[in-house]
């Protein structure tokens, strides 16, 4: 590993990867990562790409599903998927991570060379993400945001399942990590709050969407989704889409459920599609304490915004 010294500075905030102990001295962190943009990140991201994302060559036609990790990134491309083959997603034999790749975490010239309509995922802040240099080639974002807790649950699981997230603590560790901002995206509040600003900005070009209401109201969502792309859709491919996307079909979807993965989990991991519901962190969250502390945070961190009334906390 490099020298802090060898890294760039940007805005006060070194960039690079970098040892458990530096980021937040006196308090290591119980994984290795690195920081971009002032955010942690995962270890396989090309932070020195990163860093240059903001200005990576957009098209119009080009869309980002933009997530903070564990917020119905993976059911959001099943649902564009089973949009753009009118319902047949088994028509074509690739994985979602293959087409809808993860654009931190792929070379640039990759990205670049890419067919249109170029479809990504990505897990960044707004002020992270692609633009392109104009207005005119600006592309078009998907953003799926989910209950904080379910997603803080999810996460959990999640870093505990992947070998290389060298993570073997407990629950309420792992929520003090996630309210300190030291897990991959970053703090999720300010992540949200970046995405909310620009959806509030009555940007056309952004499509935010509640895991909660994919779950609720699929129809209106797929419908929704399905227009901001601009592809034909009628009831019958709903139908298709509403059943092909759900929990039951993905899991044993080989195309989604991610099993062509599973050397990089954990003998004793979860499955990646885990539960797929609302409201499990009613199981998870059991210090009330940590529970009050949670909700003092989303209501000082995001007073005044939309997002604010999205949630229950309690
Ligand atoms: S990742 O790794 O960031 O891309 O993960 P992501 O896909 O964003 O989120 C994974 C969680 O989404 C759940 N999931 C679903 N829920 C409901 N319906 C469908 N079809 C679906 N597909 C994936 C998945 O189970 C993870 O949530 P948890 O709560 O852990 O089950």
């Amino acid at each position: 590993m490099a020298k802090a010294d060898t890294y760039p500075v940007m805005n006060g905030i070194i960039q690079g990867v970098e040892s458990k102990e530096r980021w937040f001295p006196g308090d290591p962190l119980p994984w290795t990562t690195q920081i971009c943009h002032g955010i942690t990140c995962n270890i396989v991201i090309d932070y020195k790409r990163c860093l240059k994302i903001p200005e990576f060559e957009t098209k119009p036609d080009d869309v980002f599903i933009v997530t903070y990790p564990k917020s119905g990134t993976t059911w959001m491309q099943q649902i564009v998927k089973c949009i753009r083959t009118k319902g047949h997603p088994e028509t074509v034999d690739e994985h979602l991570e293959d087409i809808f790749p993860w654009f931190e975490a792929m070379p640039q010239k990759d990205m670049e060379d890419r067919p249109s309509p170029r479809i990504y995922k990505s897990h960044s802040p707004y002020y992270m993400a692609a633009k392109g240099k104009s207005e005119a080639t600006r592309c078009k974002y998907i953003h799926v945001i989910r209950h904080p807790k379910d997603v803080c649950v999810s996460l959990f699981h999640h870093m505990k399942g992947f070998w290389d997230y060298e993570f073997n603590g407990e629950f309420p560790e792992f929520v003090d990590l996630f309210l300190g901002g030291k897990v991959e995206s970053g703090c999720w509040f300010d992540f949200v709050r970046t995405w909310y600003e620009c959806a509030a900005s009555k940007d056309e070009r952004v499509l935010y969407v509640r895991y909660e209401d994919m779950k609720q109201k699929p129809r209106e969502v797929i419908q929704q989704v399905a227009d901001f792309l601009e592809l034909p859709i009628d009831e019958a491919i709903i139908d298709l889409t509403i059943e092909k996307s759900s929990f039951a079909k993905m899991q044993k979807d080989n195309h989604a459920n991610m099993s062509w993965r599973k050397e990089e989990f954990r003998a004793n991991a979860e499955p990646f599609m885990r539960k797929g519901t609302v409201g499990d962190w009613k199981n998870h969250f059991s210090d009330e304490e940590q529970n009050k502390h949670f909700n003092e945070i989303f209501t000082e961190k995001l007073a005044g915004t939309k997002v604010e009334s999205l949630y229950d906390l309690n």
